[in-house]
């Protein structure tokens, strides 16, 4: 009879222990949580893949104060320069990746009910795209890198976020300034794309 009184003494206490065990680790691992979350910079990536559906590149997206920064690394795509872009939608149906839209361009956007600013953007001919990234260039062996800052986009909140409402995607195309690098291929054309992912 003692025995097992105290046997449930000894169960209750040690049950008591261990919720108020769980309680202090909860509460340190939610901090902790918290305190990462609030100092980590928002990060995205990117898996490009070709019309035949092949890794063919990869590129990583950090936010900072200046801007969001993009790394950008292929492989196995044709020598020589190409344009890179992202653009408005997330989505990237092969084989011509037009479900990803235009050039991402929020800016022209919200100023689309001033006309008169429009105008004059259009007529100095100054305009670039705010999510234009300068062209890659890649090597004999296929291989090539750019590392770039978006400093008019963020991955927060708002129009000018690479995660809003319907998601962005990155795009390579065949070529840049009229030249392709590719032979029969206009260098315009989209050959490679990645959905910009949290
Ligand atoms: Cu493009």
């Amino acid at each position: 009879m003692i025995n097992q009184h105290s046997h449930k003494i000894q169960s209750r206490f040690a049950s008591k222990v261990a919720v108020l065990l769980s309680c202090v680790t909860l509460t340190t691992f939610t901090a902790t949580t918290v305190a990462i979350a609030q100092t980590a910079e928002p990060k995205a990536t990117a898996s490009i893949l070709n019309v035949k559906g092949e890794l063919v590149g990869t590129a990583t997206f950090a936010q900072t104060p200046l801007g969001v920064t993009v790394s950008l690394k292929v492989q196995n795509l044709a020598k020589g320069e190409h344009m890179v872009h992202v653009h408005e939608y997330g989505k990237c149906d092969a084989p011509d990746f037009k479900t990803s839209g235009n050039h991402f361009d929020p800016e022209d956007k919200d100023d689309e009910h001033d006309h008169e600013h429009m105008h004059n953007k259009h007529e100095e001919g100054k305009h670039k795209p705010t999510g234009d990234l300068p062209n890659i260039i890649v090597k004999q062996d296929g291989t090539g890198s750019l590392n770039a800052i978006l400093p008019e986009l963020t991955l927060g909140s708002g129009n000018n976020s690479l995660l809003k409402q319907g998601g962005t995607s990155i795009m390579i195309h065949a070529g840049a300034d009229g030249k392709s690098t590719m032979p029969k291929v206009d260098y315009k054309t989209r050959i490679a794309c990645g959905v910009i992912k949290p």
